[in-house]
């Protein structure tokens, strides 16, 4: 049967080394549990895929002897019961997530172990171990342990009860609600799989533009399904709650947030939640963004609205994830100032169980943004990373985009805030901030395809982004690596040729849609292929808005001299991108509006160089294209063509924006381009 990508990173490649083989045989000959949890009926039924699928053989489970055991399981506790072991109580410090895995010593023979703190985390070292096996580096001679940086890794899924998905570009939703609670579909499980394989341990199952629906009877039953499947994967589930709520199905007048007759509402609410979710996670919210109801409409602001959600949700554990996508140009001239505008006065009122989710960048989600300026600047509040996964502004499901880079990009980012040594995977992992309540979260770019993201090479989105949420300091190289092995096998002349194509995308994509720093030039509403001349309605809706580009030059100041959104991030950050001549390029027209023939440091206009960074995206697809031909034969049929086919597409769009953009600007720059460029028609 062709690979139709189904089987994600848990395709488990046949293992061909015969000693590795045979080593690995012999583990799989007795794996012997310590103690009882639907957690490890989920284990077995992994080892049992595994064992198929990379020995052709099924894994034997003991219950007995344990002197013909191999593989042994279980937590630290049920260990040390029936053992009296004492050793690896370094685990316990490891947190509750935490595992350790390697050999012991016990009675003349040496066993492998994979211990956890909970069942949980047993799940997550044998996960760990089953990825070191698929990318080579298994030695069951050493010692191994782990345990994420953050607390909450979370999917949020931006999918309507109609099964329609905003900005999703990978089919419908997998939520069939309306079979639900009676038929449950099975690929809810493998869903649940994939992410406890990368340590997700969170979902947000409805849109953040929500729909009040969802917190009715009826829908709650149908999340607890969800809910008691996830649980043995250590997955919790969360649900969009939308402001008006009261208002559209409580019958109410009002949704102020300061009423008793909406405090007693939502607690009510929130109770009979609890009654058929006991862990439910909690509820995300977007409040006066984009038109989403809030608590302005009562004259309370984001602490007031978030406060007494998160007090709703404080007796039972529950966590409150509000979102800071707050902008408009009425408060400012310029929208990238908004959040900080309204967030920052409210440092230290918001309550211990709030999280405000931060976008990585001030404007959406573009395909570069500096890192957004409330990192840092809100040391006394729990801020939480919001990714997107779903490539929005970066191809949709046409383009091959590997999206590790950007993150890694934002979260090296150094904010100089709270500590001068600060960065933002330090603030948001709480080593840089006192923060207890950390969150790492994307939008989610699964759907109903066959291959769940639409793009067969998007999976490595999901895969990067459940990675860097575990520990935000593993680098796109690395995953990309482990990603590929994983996909499609070891053969190092392959995995080394698509690892390139993954880590040339991102620069890639920037270069033909928006180099040096040009920011929402995309087209009006669906956001796909370019735009730069959109005009009309709201003014930042507008392209021109961003560009700002006339006779004499284009950019956006955002120095002292213009809007000084600048001002909003640290004085070192201020002093060195307030000169043109020091910012990073990558940054220069997002902060400065600059001459045509301001002299860039390679010597050339920046006109010039907006040509020639246009003229290399495209090269560089093609070049992608080259590469990805060269495989042909070393991959399945079904995958090859579906990649080959989408870059074919990729380079057409990749020269419709270039041409686009580069015509659209001429018209303002009145130059010819560059000659060695190739001539926009
Ligand atoms: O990126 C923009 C999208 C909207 C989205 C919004 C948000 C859910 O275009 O579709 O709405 O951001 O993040 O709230």
């Amino acid at each position: 049967r062709a690979n139709d990508g189904y089987g994600l990173w848990l395709d488990y490649q046949a293992i061909e080394n015969p000693t590795a083989k045979s080593d690995l045989s012999r583990l799989y000959s007795g794996f012997y549990f310590f103690g009882q949890s639907p957690t490890y009926d989920v284990i077995r039924k992994e080892l049992e895929l595994s064992g198929e699928k990379m020995l052709g053989q099924s894994p034997v489970f003991t219950s007995e002897r344990l002197a013909q055991t191999q593989v042994w399981l279980g937590t630290r506790e049920e260990l040390s019961q029936v053992l009296g072991l004492q050793q690896q109580t370094s685990i316990k410090e490891l947190g509750e997530d935490g595992y350790w895995r390697g050999p012991i010593g016990f009675q003349g023979k040496t066993y492998y172990a994979i211990v956890g703190n909970r069942p949980i985390s047993v799940l997550y070292g044998v996960f760990d171990w089953l990825r070191s096996i698929q990318t080579d580096s298994f030695d069951q001679t050493a010692e191994k342990s782990g345990s994420p940086k953050v607390k909450l890794r979370m999917l949020n899924h931006w999918d309507n009860l109609d099964r329609t998905v905003e900005r999703g570009y990978a089919g419908f939703s997998i939520w069939d609600w309306h079979k639900l609670p009676g038929y449950v579909d099975p690929r809810y499980l493998d869903y649940a799989r994939a992410n406890a394989s990368l340590g997700i341990n969170a979902v947000s199952l409805t849109n953040v533009n929500a729909n009040a629906r969802i917190l009715t009877t009826d829908f709650m039953k149908k999340a607890k399904v969800l809910a008691d499947l996830f649980r043995p994967y250590g997955i919790k589930v969360f649900l969009t709650a939308r402001f008006s709520a009261p208002i559209e199905i409580g019958g109410l007048k009002t949704a102020d947030p300061l009423d008793s007759a909406i405090i007693d509402f939502w607690k009510k609410k929130t109770d009979e939640m609890y009654s058929f979710i006991p862990d439910f996670g909690g509820f995300l919210v977007k409040a006066n963004s984009e038109g989403q109801p809030g608590p302005h409409e009562y004259g309370r602001n984001h602490a007031e609205g978030a406060n007494m959600l998160a007090d709703a949700l404080a007796p039972h554990g529950g966590v409150l994830i509000w979102r800071a996508f707050v902008y408009s140009h009425e408060l400012d001239e310029d929208r990238h100032k908004h959040a900080n505008l309204e967030f920052e006065p409210l440092d230290g009122k918001f309550r211990d169980n709030v999280i405000i989710q931060v976008k990585n960048g001030a404007i959406d989600f573009m395909p570069r943004e500096p890192f957004h300026p409330l990192f840092g600047a809100m040391p006394k509040t729990n801020l939480g990373m919001e990714f997107q996964i779903t490539q929005e502004y970066l191809g949709q499901a046409t383009q091959l985009v590997y999206l590790a880079p950007m993150w890694e990009e934002v979260l090296q980012s150094k904010t100089y805030r709270p500590t001068p040594s600060s960065t933002v995977a330090g603030v948001v992992d709480g080593s840089d901030s006192d923060q207890k309540l950390t969150l790492v979260a994307g939008v989610s770019n699964i759907g109903t395809d066959r291959n769940w993201t639409g793009h067969l090479m998007a999976q490595s989105n999901w895969y990067a982004f459940g990675r860097m949420a575990w520990n935000p300091d593993l680098s796109s190289g690395e995953i990309a690596d482990e990603w590929v092995k994983m996909t499609f096998g070891k053969d190092p002349e392959l995995a080394g040729k698509i690892k390139e194509i993954l880590l040339d995308s991102r620069e890639a994509a920037v270069n033909y849609m928006m180099p040096l720093g040009l920011h929402h030039i995309m087209g009006r509403d669906h956001h796909y292929g370019p735009g730069p001349w959109v005009t009309g309605g709201r003014a930042d809706w507008t392209a021109l808005y961003y560009h700002q580009a006339d006779s004499l030059g284009i950019g956006f100041d955002r120095t002292a001299s213009g809007s000084n959104a600048l001002g909003q991030y640290a004085p070192e950050i201020q002093n060195a991108w307030s000169d043109p001549q020091e910012i990073p390029e990558k940054f220069l027209l997002w902060f400065h509006h600059l001459p045509w023939d301001f002299e860039m440091r390679s010597g050339r206009t920046l006109w010039e160089e907006i040509g020639l960074h246009y003229d290399s995206g495209v090269k560089s697809v093609r070049q992608m294209q080259e590469t990805w031909a060269s495989l042909e034969g070393k991959i399945d049929p079904a995958r090859f063509d579906h990649v080959r086919q989408l870059l074919a597409i990729q380079e057409e769009e990749a020269e419709w924006w270039r041409n686009a953009c580069l015509l659209y600007f001429q018209t303002f720059a009145k130059r010819p381009f560059p000659a060695e460029i190739e001539q926009p028609t």
